[in-house]
């Protein structure tokens, strides 16, 4: 997000907490108390945002944005930042459960890899915005079952070379989870059956120089 972005959520967070004050002040009686509960998701969740700035290093670029853990307060910030498709080359968005830092290092993905959906360029105009908001509402939606505790998050790169999602799960030797996860993933983002993506552990993608890292399991 640029910081155009930061600048509306601020001025959105001011305007509700003004409205809240307001509406503080009147008979509440009117409102059903149904809605005033919030829909709680099964996780929280922390949105960062990754831009390479001066000398600084990749992990000092990570910027933790914003967490949540209700339907409607994922909405609210969906909504009032940039979709990814905007972002400046070499950005990316990624939302990890709190507590698990977008990056191998992190003990709850070191050991793990990522499922890997590359896009072409002409994507970016066409699935970019509607595969990331997709992969989002599946994780926070817990939608892959009982697999669900295995995904840490997942991760957008906005590149001229063509853009990335990842999702990131926790243990690279689990391969039925990570199979369960691949499938779900390819289905419901509608990939055509011809199309593979592909796993990569970790490990190998650090390793890799210039070259793309290994697949473990193709879906
Ligand atoms: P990238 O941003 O994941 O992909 O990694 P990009 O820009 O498409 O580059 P490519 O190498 O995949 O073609 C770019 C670089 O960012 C990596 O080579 C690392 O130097 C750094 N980097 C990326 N990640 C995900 C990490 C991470 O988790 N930890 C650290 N320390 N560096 C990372």
């Amino acid at each position: 997000m640029a910081a155009d972005g930061l600048d509306v959520m601020e001025n959105d967070k001011q305007q509700q907490q003004q409205q809240q004050g307001e509406e503080g002040g009147k008979e509440q009686q009117d409102v059903s108390p149904d809605m005033l509960i919030k829909h709680p998701l099964q996780n929280t969740w922390t949105l960062w945002f990754f831009k390479q700035e001066g000398n600084r290093t990749w992990e000092e670029c990570q910027m933790e944005i914003a967490s949540f853990n209700t339907v409607e307060d994922f909405w609210a910030l969906y909504n009032h930042i940039e979709p990814a498709s905007r972002l400046k080359l070499g950005c990316d968005y990624s939302m990890f459960k709190q507590g698990i830092k977008p990056m191998w290092e992190d003990e709850h993905n070191c050991r793990g890899g990522r499922w890997l959906i590359n896009l072409n360029k002409q994507q970016r105009a066409s699935e970019l915005d509607n595969f990331w908001l997709e992969v989002l509402l599946l994780m926070i939606g817990e939608a892959f079952d009982e697999h669900s505790d295995e995904v840490c998050g997942a991760v957008v790169n906005v590149r001229s070379k063509g853009d990335k999602i990842g999702v990131w799960t926790a243990d690279a030797k689990k391969s039925e989870s990570i199979l369960k996860t691949g499938h779900i993933l390819k289905e419901r983002l509608n990939i055509p059956r011809h199309v593979s993506i592909g796993f990569q552990a970790h490990t190998d993608t650090m390793a890799k120089s210039g070259s793309t890292a290994k697949n473990k399991f193709t879906v």
